[in-house]
């Protein structure tokens, strides 16, 4: 059931610390798939400063409420009063006891949030709000407490039940059932909290931390997936060093469990002690997972590892401060991950995913701060904003502060605030003060949203020898916010002379010489000039290094001096950078001129030069992004008015011209780079098949003539890793279509028993570069094994298809938004958080040209207009299609 409670705006300003505390918490669950009984005995007391005596209100929703007792005694129902959002009691104690019984129904909790049943199991999801679906309580992060968890469950059905903390005793009952008693020693707030029951089977090792303590390490999944954890684990344990190594962080429990689910409306749950994760993020076999997947295991288990200390033992004081705990841990296994995978190509997949994702949701009407003043829903808030942007603004503190400044900022944070739950504010300070920093003007990258834009000119002044670089920074107005002030960032340059070496980037007036290399410009200004001196002739200049600061920047360069930087910078996101510039300038030329007179072969030749390179396997990672065309959405980016038909037909157009006029070259470095077997998931063997796929894509754009159907077909049938089968299958699916594919049949039957596997297939499909792919589509979502109940199908296929098929979903009849919409209703009355992250894909429908745009508005109208909408679907609906002032404003 959909929750159609009152939508109403929770604002930052009115917070108020809370009017209770609650001394201790026993939770006692009676286990049952269709009626389980919660008992919840709390010790609470009335908060020091309060001097009245205010009524309690708990928070609690979609509970069955059998019993109160306060202080021993059993209330009558004319004590208190029970609403769909909580329970209120007047005329309280100062200190007192409540014992709360509700009963909840697991198996018809559709909505993943709360205690819900997945598979056989039970498992439990309680950011942010879940904990009020298991029982009544004050839901809200500054509320910490100790846990005792007794879970009682028969015996067959959930043998194995766990929660947070250190397992203090266990035991049979009469009538077929045991218990397991759990503590947590540690205080905690609500969200943290978890409970898992099942039929599991464990894997065990161990961890010894840095004062030489035993850390038993557990990860519960189903036998099947028996063999399917080793990569987990092994990453896990790496984390655990690198937080020693990095920020003398160590583990505090004796017990390190990880439990994989099936379905999960996110990627994974830091619970104290007890990490959910969805099985997409832990499970990894070569013949089931990517060389991205096992990537993108490493990253989360870092992830939800690195929260032990950033988000756990530091907490938030409210959700209006997400980012204090996401932006810094997604930057801290950021920073892992750079230590783990040191090719270049990890920053610039970096880069490109907040330009595809973040960089439109802040130029579009759900854009908001990375600190959001106000929200309906919070779920909704779980953004590339607040986490990715976050991160971005953790990475421009580093630099500002430098390595060692910023280390100890973070030791000061940890110093300062653990066992706390605070703000963002407290870790600016916390930097500020360690290093005697003025961090004011800083701030506003929390409070602004958009993406700010760095317009450099470049010019070079032969007489005096000086180079001078003039920067005006702005940003276009975002929903509520018309006018932006000018914020403080970090931009990295190097000056390359003509050799294509650095060389000192002297300041003006500067006495000693900068040494050679980058150098970080601090832009503070809404204007700057910067001048250069003591230069023969004018200098190449890399700008914004290491992705410095998350913005756009335009610049006055010459289509050479992008040449130059593509063969000489040593900074692989600036060299990339170069050559986004210089396909992107390819792309617009050619939409402008769709006939054909743009000749210019600029950049189809610094493309061949970098196919004939001969790289080596340190350098294929890098190199493999440097031969990537701009991704489609960056290219609506930078237009008026996107039109995904045109982007998607001129960049087609272009990476077939490639191919033609590079095959042989492109199938030297197909050949070049084949993988050993058997295939190991190892960065450099990663970087080698991620260059070899490349190539392999190029000449599959060649179609039925070139040499890709036989590739890829010779890839397929000899692939002894999922990396490889599925490039070459998409590779195929490019070619032929789906009906006429022997190939996608036999994957089907290889996921049979396999649901991630059995993922791909549906995504493969949804992704596919066919003109039929929104018809093929629309038949999948009547496929016997399309579960609207598991968010990892509907992700697959749905997702895959509005998110990151711009061709085939962007239909000029709008069917591809009907089906969308149709879906998101049918969608919203089971699981309304992936209901609203679906309908995102419709929100930015007045970038688009005519008929894109109507017929976007059209079926948002209609979910506008649905009788029943969940709180989470509203909010995103209302906002898409509110007429701001902004519309009034250029399209930027
Ligand atoms: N805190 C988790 C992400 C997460 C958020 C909400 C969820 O359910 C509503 C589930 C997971 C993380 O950052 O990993
Ligand atoms: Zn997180």
């Amino acid at each position: 059931m959909a929750d159609n409670s009152l939508a109403k705006t929770i604002y930052l300003k009115d917070y108020q610390p809370p009017a209770f505390l609650v001394e201790s918490l026993k939770l006692h669950f009676s286990l049952d798939q269709e009626r389980t009984l919660v008992t919840n005995t709390m010790q609470l007391k009335r908060a020091p400063k309060v001097t009245n005596n205010p009524p309690l209100r708990l928070d609690g929703r979609q509970l069955e409420l059998l019993r109160v007792t306060l202080d021993g005694n059993l209330l009558d129902s004319g004590r208190y009063s029970v609403d769909p959002e909580g329970l209120v009691i007047e005329n309280l104690p100062t200190k007192f006891t409540l014992e709360i019984v509700t009963a909840v129904n697991p198996k018809s909790n559709t909505s993943l949030e709360g205690l819900y049943a997945s598979g056989s199991m039970l498992c439990t999801q309680c950011e942010a709000h879940g904990f009020s679906r298991i029982t009544y309580f004050l839901d809200r992060p500054d509320i910490l407490t100790c846990f005792t968890t007794t879970i009682e469950a028969p015996q067959k059905k959930y043998p194995v039940l766990l929660s947070n903390g250190n397992l203090i005793n266990k035991g049979t009952l009469a009538g077929d059932r045991h218990f397991a008693i759990w503590q947590d020693p540690f205080k905690k707030p609500a969200y943290l909290f978890a409970l898992v029951a099942g039929r599991l089977t464990t894997l065990e090792d161990s961890f010894i931390t840095m004062s030489g303590r035993e850390v038993t390490i557990h990860f519960h999944v189903e036998e099947q997936n028996r063999d399917k954890c080793n990569h987990a684990i092994t990453a896990l344990k790496k984390a655990m060093r690198w937080d020693e190594e990095e920020y003398g962080r160590e583990y505090d429990l004796d017990l390190y469990q990880v439990v994989a689910v099936d379905d999960f409306n996110f990627g994974a749950m830091e619970n104290k002690g007890l990490n959910i994760f969805n099985s997409k993020y832990v499970l990894a076999q070569p013949e089931s997972a990517t060389d991205s997947d096992y990537e993108a295991i490493e990253g989360v288990i870092a992830h939800e590892y690195l929260h032990n200390w950033t988000g756990n033992r530091i907490t938030c004081r409210d959700w209006f401060q997400l980012s204090l705990k996401e932006g810094l841990t997604v930057f801290r296994d950021q920073q892992y991950g750079a230590q783990a995978y040191p090719g270049g190509g990890r920053r610039i997949r970096e880069v490109r995913r907040l330009r595809n994702f973040q960089f439109p949701e802040d130029a579009g009407p759900l854009a908001h701060p990375v600190q959001p003043k106000e929200y309906v829903e919070i779920n909704n808030f779980y953004t590339t904003t607040v986490y990715e942007k976050g991160a971005e603004i953790i990475h421009m503190l580093q630099i500002l502060l430098g390595k060692e400044g910023f280390k100890k900022g973070m030791q000061i944070y940890f110093d300062r605030h653990d066992g706390q739950a605070v703000t963002i504010e407290d870790l600016l300070n916390a930097m500020s003060d360690a290093n005697d920093y003025d961090l004011g003007q800083f701030r506003r990258w929390y409070d602004q949203a958009g993406t700010p834009t760095l317009a450099i000119t470049q010019s070079w002044h032969a007489q005096t020898s000086e180079f001078i670089l003039s920067i005006i920074q702005n940003c276009s107005p975002t929903p509520g916010q018309t006018e932006k002030q000018p914020l403080h960032l970090p931009l990295a340059i190097a000056l390359l002379n003509s050799d294509g070496n650095e060389q000192a980037a002297t300041l003006a007036g500067e006495l000693v010489p900068d040494s050679p290399g980058s150098r970080v410009l601090e832009i503070k200004d809404k204007k700057a000039e910067f001048r250069f001196q003591g230069w023969g002739c004018k200098p190449v200049v890399s700008l914004l290094r290491g992705f410095s600061a998350p913005v756009q920047i335009t610049s006055n360069y010459d289509k050479k001096e992008l040449a130059f930087l593509v063969a000489h910078d040593r900074d692989p996101f600036s060299r990339w950078e170069a050559i986004q510039k210089l396909a992107l300038n390819k792309i617009l030329n050619l939409m402008k001129d769709p006939e054909g007179s743009e000749t210019d072969k600029l950049f189809i030749e610094t493309f061949g030069i970098l196919v004939k390179k001969k790289w080596s396997a340190a350098e294929a990672d890098g190199a493999s992004e440097l031969l990537i065309l701009p991704d489609e959405i960056y290219i609506g980016e930078q237009l008026n008015e996107i039109d995904p038909q045109a982007i998607s037909k001129t960049r087609q157009t272009l990476r077939k011209t490639l191919a033609q006029r590079w095959q042989q070259e492109l199938e030297a470095l197909y050949n070049e780079h084949q993988s050993p077997a058997p295939y190991e998931p190892l960065p450099a063997e990663m970087a080698q098949r991620r260059l070899k796929n490349i190539a392999l894509n190029y000449l599959a754009a060649l179609g039925l003539k070139g040499p890709g159907l036989d590739l890829c077909r010779q890839q397929y049938l000899k692939a002894d890793n999922l990396t490889d089968r599925l490039a070459a299958l998409s590779g195929l699916l490019e070619i032929i279509t789906a009906e006429e594919l022997p190939e996608l049949d036999e994957f089907y039957l290889r996921g049979k028993n396999n649901p991630l596997l059995k993922d791909r297939w549906f995504a493969l499909q949804a992704a596919a570069q066919h003109p039929n792919t929104a018809q093929r589509v629309e038949e999948l979502t009547r496929h016997p094994d399309f579960k609207r109940s598991n968010p990892n199908r509907v992700r697959a296929l749905l997702g895959t298809f509005a998110a990151a098929n711009q061709s085939a979903f962007h239909q000029p009849d709008g069917f591809g938004y009907q089906l969308l919409s149709r879906e998101i209703t049918t969608l919203d009355s089971s699981n309304p958080m992936v209901a609203a992250r679906l309908a995102g894909s419709l929100s930015r429908w007045r970038r688009f040209s005519s008929p894109f745009s109507t017929l976007m508005r059209e079926e948002l109208e209609k979910l506008a207009a649905l009788p029943q909408r969940s709180r989470d679907l509203r909010e995103i609906i209302d906002k898409s299609l509110v007429t701001s002032q902004n519309d009034k404003l250029k399209k930027i």
